[in-house]
C-alpha cells in the first residue's frame, strides 16, 4: 500500500538509493498557485545534512513538477512530483545486504517479500518521508487560502530531556524545533555526547493545526483522530500517538478532562480539538513517539538471512536521532489528514452551513 487519502490521494515512489522518488496526487482541486519554489522551505527543514546532529547526506532536494499544473497553477489532472537522488552512498550498506539490524524492519521485509533493496533501506528508508513534506506543501497552501488553517510542529521531547520554557517563535530558530531557546546550548551538547558513544535516542514531536473549522471528521470509521493516529503511525520509526492529552487521559477524572464551552469560549483543550472523531474548531493537537534508530555503529550480536549468529555493525551517515527533523513529516501528515477530511466534509455536508452559534474563540 503505497496510496494516502480517499479525495485527495497521495501515492509515493522509489527507493532512497535508487534513482528518484517522487509521488503522484491525485483528486487535487484546481486553481492552487504552486511552483517548484514552494517546496524549497519544508523539504529544507526536513533535510538531512542541515547540522552536524543529523544524518550528513547530502541531498538536492529539488522538486520538478512534471504534470497537473500549468501556468503555475493547478489543473486537477495528477500531479507528479520528481526529485532525483543526487547523494546516495550505496557502498555504505555492502557489510549489512545479507544481515538484519536489530530493530529494524531489514527482518520483516525480507520475511514479506523474499527480497529487498538493502541499499539505504530502500523503501523503509526515511528518505520516503521527503515526497509526504513535498505533497503536503499542495495541502498547506490550500488549508491556509481557503481555511486559514496553520499546521506547525515542534520537538517536544527528546530523551528524558523536556522544554522547560515554551515559545513558537524559538522553534524555527534552532536545529531541533526546540521550543525554549536558552536549552539549544544543552542540547547540542547532549547530541554530541550522543553521537560519540555511537547509540541513538528516542524522541517526541507535537503537531498542532489552528482555526480548523468545528465539522471535519466522519464516524465511524473516518474519525479524525483515527485517521491521524493511523497517518502518523506511517511514519517511519513511530511507536506511539496521542491526540490532546491521550494516555495522561486515563488519569483523569472526567471533571477534569471535559473542555467546558462558555461565553467567552473553551475552557481547556484536554480533547486536542476532537470530539467524537469529528474536530471541535479548537487548535488540534496530537503528539507522536519516535523510537530511537536502530542503525548504530555499536557492535551487537545478530542473525543474517542464512540463520547465522553474527557481529551487527552498521557505518555509515545515520541520525542518531530521527526525530530532530521529524516535526515537517508529522505536519506533512497532519495538514494531508485533513484537506482529504476537508474535501469529503464538503462533499458530503457542503450544504449544511452554520447551524449553531460557534463557541467563540474557535
Ligand atoms: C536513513 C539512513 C540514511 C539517511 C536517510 C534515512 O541514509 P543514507 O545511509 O543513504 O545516508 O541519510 O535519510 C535521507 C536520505 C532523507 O532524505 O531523509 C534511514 O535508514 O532511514
Amino acid at each position: 500500500m503505497n496510496t494516502f487519502g480517499y479525495l485527495f490521494r497521495v501515492t509515493t515512489f522509489g527507493e532512497s538509493h535508487g534513482p528518484a522518488i517522487g509521488c503522484v496526487i491525485d483528486g487535487c482541486p484546481p486553481g492552487i498557485t504552486i511552483t517548484e519554489d514552494d517546496f524549497h522551505r519544508d523539504l529544507g527543514r526536513r533535510a538531512t545534512g542541515k547540522s552536524r546532529h543529523t544524518s550528513q547526506r547530502h541531498e538536492a532536494d529539488e522538486v520538478e513538477i512534471l504534470s497537473g499544473t500549468y501556468e503555475g497553477r493547478t489543473t486537477g489532472a495528477p500531479i507528479a512530483l520528481l526529485i532525483r537522488n543526487t547523494d546516495a552512498r550505496s557502498k555504505d550498506y555492502g557489510r549489512i545486504v545479507e544481515q538484519f539490524r536489530p530493530g529494524h524492519a531489514d527482518y520483516t521485509y525480507w520475511h514479506k517479500y523474499g527480497i529487498r533493496d538493502p541499499r539505504g533501506g530502500g523503501r523503509s528508508s526515511a528518505r520516503e518521508t521527503t515526497m509526504r513534506v513535498a505533497a503536503a506543501v499542495v495541502a498547506k497552501k490550500w488549508l491556509a487560502e481557503k481555511f486559514n488553517v496553520y499546521v506547525r510542529g515542534y520537538l517536544s521531547q527528546i530523551g528524558d530531556v523536556l522544554p522547560r520554557a515554551f515559545d513558537w517563535n524559538a522553534v524555527e530558530d534552532n536545529p531541533f524545533f526546540w521550543p525554549d531557546a536558552q536549552q539549544v546550548g544543552e542540547l547540542e551538547g547532549f547530541m554530541d555526547a550522543l553521537r560519540k558513544s555511537g547509540d541513538s535516542v528516542g524522541a517526541r514531536v507535537t503537531v498542532h493545526a489552528d482555526n480548523v473549522p468545528p465539522g471535519w471528521g466522519e464516524p465511524v470509521y473516518g474519525k479524525l483522530d483515527a485517521e491521524l493516529a493511523s497517518a502518523m503511525m506511517s511514519i517511519n520509526a513511530v511507536k506511539g500517538v496521542e491526540i490532546g492529552d491521550g494516555f495522561a487521559s486515563v488519569a483523569q477524572n472526567g471533571s477534569v478532562h471535559r473542555d467546558v464551552m462558555t461565553p467567552q469560549g473553551f475552557e481547556s483543550n484536554h480533547a486536542g480539538g476532537i470530539l467524537g472523531g469529528i474536530s471541535t474548531g479548537q487548535s488540534i493537537v496530537c503528539s507522536i513517539a519516535f523510537k530511537p534508530t536502530s542503525s548504530l555503529r555499536l557492535p551487537t550480536q545478530g542473525l543474517d538471512v542464512h540463520g547465522n549468529e553474527v557481529e551487527i555493525v552498521t557505518t555509515g551517515r545515520h541520525d542518531p536521532c530521527v526525530g530532530i527533523r521529524a516535526a515537517p513529516i508529522c505536519e506533512a501528515m497532519l495538514a494531508l489528514v485533513l484537506m482529504d477530511q476537508a474535501l469529503r466534509h464538503r462533499a458530503q455536508c457542503g450544504d449544511v452551513g452554520e447551524v449553531t452559534p460557534r463557541v467563540p474563540g474557535t
